[in-house]
């Protein structure tokens, strides 16, 4: 039928050109990184074959029949030179699930595997999955530490909405087959943006967690926290600590959590994070960087005041608006670094800087100095110095 071929055909050609579309680098950028023109992934670039039914008889329209939501919150790792994202999709009926793309220049041409992850179920069925951090570890495996995500037992009848979110766990050697481990044991009610440490510490598994209270709020715990577990299968943490707090007036005044496992550099370990406020418009997500000390990771060595990245243009509106979120970064041997961020839930970007860059900006911006009066004391001698060199 001809209605099918068009369709079909169309279809086909704008994807082609969608996923073969060269991006570029924005002009100017801050000289700490940079922007991109395009969205590396959305909703548009899931394959058409995972959302369409390509039989005539059975779909003469060529109407889409599971449709996807949003294509956002990446997991990103290199392998033998090729860049790999592990994205979280969201299917329109709100169930989110990992997919691999990949890419040869990290920038754009990426390109979603025909299936997406089949993640292994614990006996505790999970809900929702989401968030992927991809780790090398020491250990020789490649591990995925995720959300999952469960209706909470004990919820008042009615109440549909409440959930409990803990760290999934699996591990894999090649992005296809993948080994689910018992979900992370905490002391803590809810626990959203765990990251596996990349070496052992003492001989043991070390994780950044994000003890909560509540779902959303973090009641009073949150705060990046730090964990160590003699084993990673059926994993245990006894003594969780707050490495990174939550503090008022500041862009992480309601929540934060670690993005990717840090980047070691000589200096110490470089961290992304993302940073929640609230407003009258609601929660904004931005991200911010700091680094920790080489040996012990959990001590915050410099800690640049304010935001890092923020939702910009078309960034700020999406499915949750004002939101940019990070679990994912490719930092290559070379000392370039590709910042695999999501804005407002919806897409994904890539932002690239180096290992130098992004030291010179932890190690050279001034912490958030908590008061009006002490951040114009800050901007004044900045502008003293210039008027000098002027
Ligand atoms: O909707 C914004 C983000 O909200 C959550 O972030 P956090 O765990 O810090 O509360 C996550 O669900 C994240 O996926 C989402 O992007």
């Amino acid at each position: 039928n001809s209605l099918f071929e068009e369709r079909k055909q169309q279809l086909t050609a704008r994807y082609e050109e969608l996923i073969g579309r060269h991006n570029e680098k924005l002009p100017y950028g801050n000289g700490i990184y940079d922007r991109y023109r395009y969205p590396l992934l959305t909703a548009e670039h899931a394959p058409l074959i995972w959302r369409y039914d390509f039989n005539p008889d059975t779909n003469p329209y060529f109407a889409e029949r599971i449709g996807v939501n949003g294509i956002f919150n990446p997991g990103a790792i290199e392998l033998d030179g090729k860049f790999y994202i592990v994205a979280r999709a969201e299917g329109v009926d709100r169930k989110s699930f990992f997919a691999v793309a990949e890419s040869d220049s990290g920038v754009d041409g990426f390109r979603f595997w025909d299936h997406p992850v089949v993640m292994p179920e614990t006996e505790d069925p999970d809900v929702n999955v989401y968030d992927m951090r991809l780790v090398k570890h020491a250990d020789g495996w490649i591990y995925g530490l995720f959300c999952t995500e469960r209706k909470d037992p004990d919820a008042p009848h009615g109440d549909l909405s409440s959930a409990v979110a803990q760290c999934g766990i699996a591990r894999t050697k090649d992005l296809k087959s993948w080994e689910r481990l018992a979900d992370l044991k905490t002391g803590s009610a809810q626990q959203r943006n765990v990251v596996l440490h990349p070496e052992f510490i003492d001989g043991k598994y070390a994780f950044y967690t994000r003890p909560q209270d509540g779902f959303i709020d973090a009641g009073s715990g949150g705060g990046i926290g730090w964990g160590l577990s003699d084993t990673i299968v059926n994993a245990v943490i006894t003594e969780e600590t707050i490495m990174d707090q939550r503090y008022y007036h500041t862009i992480k005044e309601v929540k934060n959590g670690q993005g990717p496992a840090p980047i070691k550099t000589s200096r110490g370990w470089l961290h992304i994070a993302h940073g929640v406020r609230n407003t009258a418009a609601g929660l904004r997500y931005v991200l911010y960087a700091f680094l920790s000390d080489l040996n012990e990771p959990n001590k915050v060595t410099y800690a640049p005041g304010g935001h890092f990245i923020a939702p910009e243009g078309e960034e700020r509106v999406g499915d949750v608006s004002n939101v940019v979120f990070c679990n994912g970064v490719i930092a290559r041997d070379n000392g370039d670094i590709y910042i695999y961020y999501a804005s407002s839930d919806t897409r994904i970007h890539v932002a690239t800087t180096t290992v130098d860059q992004m030291l010179d900006y932890v190690m050279n911006t001034p912490e958030d100095p908590l008061r009006s009066y002490a951040s114009v004391q800050q901007r004044i001698s900045l502008i003293d110095r210039n008027l000098e060199l002027k």
